[in-house]
């Protein structure tokens, strides 16, 4: 008996919550668990710009080397040009390195592990909450996370003070995690006055941050979700970027991601990126092809990058429409509540306030599946399901 000594795995908040629900047998069920966007017929879209990718890497019938370490260059560039801007300088001067990964937490992993090698003394700080992977990646990596004030539940908006104050007495080169938008869980985001408040004190401080920008496009647009990266690679501080195109592109099984590092020259970028190489060969030794093609077709294709963008704006103005009629049951049934805060919140997720008691009665009761801590995904919704949906939620608040 080798193995008899292990701990029992209680398995993923997320992803055994998403389990259930396929097993479960009841025809109305809906789910709002797991951060996947569902058209309104309650599919996983196939994007047009994908489809027509593949059907073109299908017709030139290449062969399928393994790429580098760092990825495909093609795709490197293209997610380059797609975080900071064609001709910003930060790529241009070359002190910005970026790595295709195996989806955006094969760079967020590869990034975690990284610190722990060469910024040993450097603890990590995340939202308070945050996404519940990210914990566990950097524990995993040997690194110590510790939070910092995020959402505040009376207003259902951000702590801005406290974070900052508990920022401004972090310890120099001191990791802080950002969402760059649509914060997962709460969907409640940095303004760009707040953003550009939090630069001087990333600065002053020597504090090193590490951007997860996850859900682009499902806020304010591709470009506009991309401001913080922008913001900070404009000011010169150095970080980290782990970007996903499993929410934009909806290519979730692909494993499309990338890790930037934004460094103060390049001849800093070349070592970091050497011991990203280093690190990488000793994870998965290189991403995958099929990602580096759809995502480098996708993005340097001017017509399918088009009709990307246009796909990526219908995404996002569908769940602009479910936030606005959850919100309009919900008041008309409740009406001495305030529901503003599933109109400000914004990308895939908002918190709902709701209890782990309260989850559980909408998913026993109704066939509702929600993350314990309240979260829901607006994208699970559709015009449906959104009527009875609310109505469950109003009857268990
Ligand atoms: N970052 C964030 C903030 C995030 O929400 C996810 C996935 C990822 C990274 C991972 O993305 P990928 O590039 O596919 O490795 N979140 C959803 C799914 C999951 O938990 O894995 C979720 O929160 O439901």
């Amino acid at each position: 008996m080798m193995f008899s000594h292990l701990d029992r795995y209680a398995g993923d908040p997320i992803l055994s919550l998403n389990e259930a629900f396929q097993k479960d047998p009841r025809a109305d069920k809906v789910n709002l668990s797991i951060g996947i966007y569902f058209d309104d017929a309650g599919r996983i879209p196939v994007l047009d710009s994908v489809h027509r990718a593949e059907a073109r890497m299908l017709a030139e019938a290449g062969p399928k080397p393994y790429l580098p370490m760092e990825g495909a260059a093609a795709t490197r560039r293209e997610v380059q040009k797609l975080l900071f801007g064609a001709g910003h300088e930060a790529v241009t001067s070359g002190r910005t390195v970026t790595l295709q990964t195996v989806g955006s937490s094969g760079g967020l992993k590869v990034g975690a592990d990284f610190i722990r090698r060469w910024l040993p003394g450097s603890e990590v700080w995340v939202s308070d909450p945050t996404w519940d992977n990210h914990r566990a990646m950097f524990e995993g990596a040997g690194v110590a996370v510790h939070s910092y004030p995020y959402y505040d539940p009376a207003s259902g908006g951000l702590a801005f003070d406290a974070m900052r104050q508990t920022l401004a007495g972090l310890p120099p080169r001191s990791i802080v995690l950002l969402h760059a938008c649509c914060h997962n869980p709460t969907g409640v985001d940095l303004t760009p006055a707040q953003w550009q408040a939090l630069v001087p004190l990333l600065r002053e401080r020597e504090l090193l941050p590490y951007l997860d920008l996850a859900y682009q496009g499902y806020g304010d647009g591709i470009a506009e979700d991309a401001h913080a990266v922008r913001l900070l690679a404009a000011s010169g501080l150095s970080f980290f970027v782990a970007n996903s195109f499993s929410k934009s592109m909806s290519v979730y099984g692909e494993r499309a991601g990338a890790l930037s590092v934004v460094c103060a020259d390049a001849a800093e970028a070349a070592l970091v990126l050497g011991q990203l190489q280093a690190t990488v060969r000793r994870n998965y030794s290189s991403p995958a092809i099929h990602a580096a093609g759809i995502v480098a077709h996708v993005l340097g294709d001017p017509a399918l990058r088009a009709s990307w963008e246009a796909d990526v704006a219908g995404m996002r103005t569908r769940i602009q429409a479910m936030r606005r009629s959850l919100h309009g049951v919900l008041s008309a049934r409740l009406p001495g509540r305030d529901f503003g805060y599933f109109l400000s919140q914004r990308g895939m997720f908002s918190y709902t306030g709701l209890s782990a008691a309260q989850v559980d009665r909408l998913r026993e009761e109704f066939g509702v599946y929600l993350v314990r801590s309240g979260r829901i995904c607006i994208a699970g919704l559709n015009t449906g399901n959104v009527e009875r949906t609310a109505a469950a939620i109003a009857a268990v608040l």
